[in-house]
């Protein structure tokens, strides 16, 4: 009976690890099983419809510089990320329940990597984009979900004015 045990419990971690991955792919993607609200944080842009882009440093001591953003409800923000830092480090948009979650998924499986509008990943020295449209007013978290950085601070939010 233990080793069926280790057997399922494996299996359980791997499927809980699918099924928050599917849920914020869902959540980002504006597509929530059983509603059809959007999402809180808004939904994946259009590169033709942007309408600024916003340049956000990956830096050295577990900061985003700016770390505090404003932006008009409605806007399609191009973010460039660029790490200027000596590790990887990612920028995820989310609410703050999407985040905590995605970041229990990141301490069991540290290595992997994302392929979703609302998230990057980049090597040091790399740097990549995120276009993403604010369709709500409020707030919007984003953090890097590597192992001890959320810990350390490494987060930030998007101040959505409403129109
Ligand atoms: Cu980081």
């Amino acid at each position: 009976m233990k080793l069926s045990r280790t057997v399922f419990s494996k299996r359980s971690a791997i499927v809980l690890a699918v099924a928050l991955g599917a849920a914020s792919a869902a959540s980002a993607a504006g597509k929530h099983a059983g509603g059809h609200h959007e999402s809180p944080i808004g939904t994946p842009g259009v590169a033709a419809k942007v309408t600024r882009t916003i340049e956000v440093d990956m830096a050295s001591g577990m900061r985003f510089k700016p770390s505090d953003i404003r932006v008009k409800q409605g806007e399609t923000i191009r973010f460039v990320l660029k790490n200027t830092d000596s590790v990887k480090h990612e920028f995820s948009l989310g609410t703050p329940q999407e985040l905590l979650e995605h970041y229990e998924v990141m301490k069991k499986f540290p290595d992997m990597e994302h392929d979703e509008p609302n998230k990057i990943s980049l090597a040091p020295g790399k740097q990549g984009e995120v276009i993403w449209q604010f369709t709500k007013a409020g707030a919007v978290d984003f953090a890097c979900l590597h192992v001890g950085h959320f810990d350390a601070g490494m987060k930030g939010q998007v101040k959505v004015a409403a129109k």
